[in-house]
């Protein structure tokens, strides 16, 4: 449930999404064809990335879960007792009780723009945890969010796991994280997962998996496109790929053109030349020094931080 919350839905006279409408638009008149990455979360795609998650090749949700299984001494030595937790997004079943049963916090805040995703995690966590206060909050975290009056004299502890902060360009993550404290407030911590540079077979693999459920994944953008803004995408020539860019230390996802094509969406006609692209997504690594760095950037200070048994992945715990 990491990100597919974050939509805000305005619909026009015919039913369009208009954020989405203009975002594609937008994307594909660019000499680069570039989409955000959040458009890939329609049901389809969230269910896609729920399955990309149980892939063997995909290692960062078995990854962090395992520091979350393991580390929870360390969380409950290092994070302060009683601490109210806030976290930014609806909350995973598997992670979020990890935690939870980690630090036995005196409340639980999950932050979500999507209601129904909200309340039904929300509901999911008060059956598992019945002496814990569930105080769930329909909001864009992306903004200042007020917390509810219930924990407003609790220490805070924000929680963003799944590596999210990775899909955001820097100047995106650091806005987020910024909004971040001042929704905590200062003194605050935040637990934040944070997915790491590696060999480039490991990486590539992870986001071209051998069954080609990410392929899927990817692919689902330009179905997406032409169900709902009358799109004329030929799908079936468009190829997944996963590029990894050293510069910027990130994955990204390509939709790449097999043959030159023509295609119209909402009426408006677009080309491609054989081997163009599509760049739908970004997913950065992050060293020890980068990592820190995007955190303090945003007004974080790392106090901690913990790496599965393979170092592939970190979990970091920063105080605001
Ligand atoms: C949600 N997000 C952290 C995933 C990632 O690893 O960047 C999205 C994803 N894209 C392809 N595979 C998974």
């Amino acid at each position: 449930t990491d990100q597919k919350g974050l939509k805000l839905v305005e619909l026009d006279e015919d039913g369009v999404d208009r954020a989405f409408r203009d975002d594609i638009l937008a994307g594909l008149s660019q000499p680069q064809k570039a989409t955000p990455a959040r458009w890939l979360y329609d049901d389809a795609g969230s269910q896609l990335f729920e399955d990309i998650t149980q892939i063997p090749e995909y290692y960062p949700t078995r990854a962090e879960t395992e520091i979350l299984r393991d580390r929870g001494d360390d969380f409950a030595r290092h994070i302060s007792p009683g601490s109210a937790v806030v976290e930014f997004g609806s909350g995973s079943s598997v992670k979020t009780p990890l935690l939870l049963q980690a630090i036995a916090p005196a409340a639980y805040v999950p932050l979500d723009i999507s209601g129904d995703f909200l309340r039904a995690s929300a509901a999911e966590l008060s059956a598992k945890f019945p002496g814990l206060p569930v105080h769930p909050v329909e909001a864009d975290f992306n903004r200042l969010v007020e917390l509810p009056a219930e924990v407003r004299d609790l220490p805070k502890l924000g929680f963003f796991s799944g590596s999210t902060i990775g899909n955001m360009i820097a100047h995106t993550a650091v806005d987020l994280l910024r909004s971040m404290r001042g929704t905590l407030g200062e003194g605050a911590q935040l637990l934040i997962g944070m997915d790491l540079v590696k060999d480039r077979e490991t990486l590539i693999a992870a986001y071209d998996d051998a069954g080609g459920v990410t392929a899927e994944f990817n692919r689902n953008l330009a179905r997406r496109i032409n169900r709902e803004l009358d799109g004329t995408i030929p799908v079936d020539k468009l190829r997944h790929e996963a590029r990894w860019n050293d510069l910027h230390a990130r994955i990204e996802m390509h939709l790449v053109a097999e043959e030159a094509i023509e295609f119209s969406v909402c009426g408006k006609a677009f080309t491609m030349e054989e081997g163009e692209t599509i760049h739908t997504e970004n997913s950065h690594k992050f060293g020890r020094r980068s990592g820190n760095m995007l955190l303090l950037a945003g007004g974080w200070t790392p106090e901690e931080r913990w790496t599965d048994a393979e170092g592939r992945y970190s979990v970091v715990l920063a105080r605001a």
